[in-house]
């Protein structure tokens, strides 16, 4: 894929029903040999997408994880950062994210002022990305690190108004993620609602565990599934979780 076109391509996805796979990289939790065996298992198996990042990664492997998914595939890596220090110019894209769940304004903005210029400098595809997170039953990295509630999983109502004042201002991607490892994942009824209220592309994360939770979420208006820690857990389940998504 030519670069600047992931963006463009979750969209026309989206407006020809195809859903797409993106699979969460923690390059904190693999060594080469884990890169590698990733690469092999996510062509095979048709991954749309690398996610790349971490709430928090403590091993300075970030660099060289996305060197190798660069060098050993054409599948996109897209950075999903957790913080200013996940900037890294070797990647395709990165999801420019603002936390309007929360309501903490270093991560609606502060951040972001803080990396702008890094990111200038780079030829990285920017996509302007709203991120919801909602409450999965116990607290997440992502709900400790960024220091903000996230929206109760049965306040549908919230999460519809939140994701509409994305879209409006101006985000081209919402992501709900019940965060890495979470207990629960976001309901069906929540995806549904959220779908028929906004027009942009919708991912889905989090402890997202069956092809048939993929394929639920899918069929209820989700448009990217990411899924990181049960294919860690279970390597096999990256065909099961691919086809079930691709076949819809
Ligand atoms: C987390 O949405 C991603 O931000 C994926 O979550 O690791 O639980 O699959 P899991």
């Amino acid at each position: 894929m030519m670069k600047k076109e992931i963006n463009n391509s979750i969209r026309n996805s989206k407006l020809l029903g195809k859903k797409q796979f993106a699979l969460l990289v923690d390059p904190d939790k693999l060594d080469d040999a884990g890169i590698k065996n990733i690469l092999v298992n996510a062509q095979k198996a048709k991954v749309d997408f690398f996610f790349v990042g971490g709430s928090l990664l403590t091993n300075d492997n970030l660099d060289n994880c996305i060197s190798m998914l660069k060098g050993g595939s054409d599948i996109p890596v897209v950075l999903f950062p957790g913080n200013v220090l996940q900037v890294n110019a070797k990647a395709d894209a990165i999801l420019f994210l603002s936390l309007i769940s929360g309501r903490n304004a270093e991560m609606l903005i502060g951040r972001h002022v803080i990396s702008a210029p890094m990111i200038r400098a780079t030829d990285m595809e920017v996509i302007p990305t709203g991120y919801l997170l909602v409450e999965s039953g116990k607290p997440t990295a992502v709900s400790y690190m960024s220091n903000t509630t996230p929206i109760p999983n049965d306040k549908n109502d919230i999460a519809i108004c939140t994701a509409m004042a994305g879209e409006m201002l101006g985000h081209k991607l919402i992501y709900m993620d019940a965060g890495s490892g979470a207990k629960e994942p976001i309901t069906v009824e929540m995806i549904a609602a959220v779908r028929k209220n906004i027009s942009i592309p919708l991912i889905i994360g989090g402890g997202i565990h069956t092809p048939e939770k993929a394929m639920e979420n899918c069929k209820a208006g989700a448009d990217v599934i990411v899924v990181g820690n049960s294919i860690e857990k279970n390597p096999g389940l990256i065909n099961s979780i691919s086809e079930a998504i691709h076949s819809i």
